[in-house]
């Protein structure tokens, strides 16, 4: 029997996750909204330990300080490009963590050779937790070699693959019947090698692009096991908190798809429909107009109407405070200045909004895609830093593109457009862009934290 005490901790604890929510919900108070989640955490781990004996309590407490230990020192060196990944790696643990729990728990309902207190729906929960648990690790290892491009990016697909992927479910669908029948743990141990194989087989024909959408939907799986590993176990607040983090994932990974342009089906098997490839990466050698610091200078220095469109590229060369100041620069001269955010530029959702935080851009700058499309034909100038699909046209324009059907930036309906960019190199969708050999389009070549600094200077000089 849980003390009172302990029931309230609890609840006080998935108050804080539920505020957490709210808090994340605004790069305003998400800072805020983060600690108070780590707060109900910290809450729930010192109530489990306070409130019954705890069998094995030194190997469990050496446990939670190794993964505190690689938590912390792999958040502090984690790079903020490379904050998905580091998710997926999370998340993935997470859903690992949850099956393993259920097969133990298998374990110990076999040993006593008798129906759990919980029944068949407790056995039933159990399958679920150790194939769904099992698809989300192994699912969230290959997202994560994905995008640290430790293997291809591409959609892998092969013959076979329905057909081994129908097998697969039926054999998960099978072997988990006959578990709630006969539980034992040699079948809870299959039932998660036959999930780890879903998992490998969910992701693989998934594209660089829309592997973020694949993360999000891995992470609501997990949050859904720990909610049924929450069952399992009899434990209120991890019911609680794995709903909370399977809705949020399944909202996230619907708002992602959306944003993409696609249903979440073409998103996982778009390619197996030779529907999602990627483009040619050769680049074309088609002439461009180029011009220096100086010459941008003076278009952007007599613009009454500035647009930025921010990208992974702003990221990669960090050049968002020296953005920020040349932004300054031109409003102090008179301009009205906006940062155009679109849902997927950069490579995380909120990445831009993350990034233009850190610079102390105010909120009311960041101006959502649907918010500030329509004013793209009144800009004088669109400066594109270090973005490339999110303004790309082929969306719009190139069927079986693989970023056709994401809405995009409309930039190209401005007087001029201003690329920043290092080389004619394509976006991640790994296609071209026609814009930029559009003749109201001029490139200024570089890397952006270089070139930001000069265009600054550049700008300073005519202001003085
Ligand atoms: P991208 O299309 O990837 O374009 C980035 C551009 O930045 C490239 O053209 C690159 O050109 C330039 N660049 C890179 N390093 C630079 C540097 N140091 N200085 C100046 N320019 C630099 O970026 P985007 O427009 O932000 O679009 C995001 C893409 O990522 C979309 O396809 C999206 O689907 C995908 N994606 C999004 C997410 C989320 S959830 N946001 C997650 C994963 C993937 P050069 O190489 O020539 O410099």
């Amino acid at each position: 029997m849980i003390p009172i005490w302990a029931q309230l901790a609890y609840l006080l604890a998935a108050v804080c996750f539920i505020v957490a929510l709210k808090g994340l919900s605004s790069p305003r108070t998400a800072r805020r909204g983060n600690l108070i989640g780590a707060t109900g955490a910290v809450i729930a781990c010192f109530t489990v330990f306070a409130s019954a004996p705890i069998k094995h309590a030194v190997p469990i407490l050496a446990a939670l300080a190794i993964g505190a230990a690689i938590g912390t020192i792999g958040a502090y060196r984690v790079q903020m490009t490379q904050m998905p990944q580091m998710v997926a790696l999370f998340n993935g643990v997470g859903g690992g963590a949850a099956a393993i729990v259920a097969v133990l728990e298998l374990h110990r309902i076999a040993a006593a050779g008798q129906t759990p207190a919980g029944g068949l729906v407790e056995l039933i929960a159990a399958a679920f937790t150790v194939v769904v648990g099992s698809v989300s690790f192994a699912g969230s290892i290959v997202t994560f070699l994905k995008l640290q491009e430790l293997m291809t990016t591409k959609p892998v697909t092969f013959a076979g693959y329905p057909l081994l992927y129908g097998l697969g479910l039926l054999a998960a669908v099978g072997f988990g019947v006959v578990l709630v029948w006969f539980p034992s743990m040699f079948l809870g141990l299959l039932l998660a090698v036959i999930g780890a194989g879903l998992g490998v087989l969910l992701v693989l024909p998934v594209g660089g692009a829309d592997v973020p959408i694949v993360i999000s939907l891995l992470n609501a799986f997990t949050g859904l096991t720990v909610a049924a590993s929450g069952y399992i176990l009899q434990n209120t607040l991890l019911l609680v908190a794995g709903t909370l983090v399977g809705a949020a994932g399944s909202l996230l990974t619907m708002l992602m798809a959306r944003a993409m342009g696609r249903s979440l089906f073409s998103t996982l098997f778009g390619a197996l429909r030779g529907g999602s490839t990627l483009g040619s990466t050769a680049i074309s050698d088609r002439p461009v107009k180029s011009a220096s610091p100086a010459d941008i200078a003076i278009l952007l220095a007599y613009a009454d109407r500035v647009i930025i469109v921010p990208g992974y590229g702003l990221a990669v060369a960090q050049a968002q405070h020296s953005l920020r100041q040349l932004a300054d620069l031109l409003m102090a001269r008179g301009a009205k200045v906006d940062y155009a955010i679109h849902p997927v530029a950069g490579r995380m959702p909120g990445h831009m909004n993350v990034l233009l935080a850190e610079a102390q851009v105010p909120y009311e700058q960041l101006k959502e895609m649907d918010e500030i499309d329509p004013e793209f034909k009144q800009a004088d100038v669109v400066l594109v830093v270090g973005a490339n699909d999110v303004v790309n046209p082929a969306a719009e324009t190139t069927p079986g593109a693989p970023i056709y059907g994401m809405p995009i930036l409309h930039a190209n309906q401005a007087r001029q457009v201003v690329f920043m960019k290092r080389s004619m190199r394509p976006g991640f969708a790994g296609i071209e862009n026609e814009l930029l050999y559009e003749p109201t389009t001029t490139l200024l070549f570089g890397d952006a934290k270089d070139t930001m600094s000069k265009l600054l200077a550049e700008v300073k000089a005519l202001t003085v």
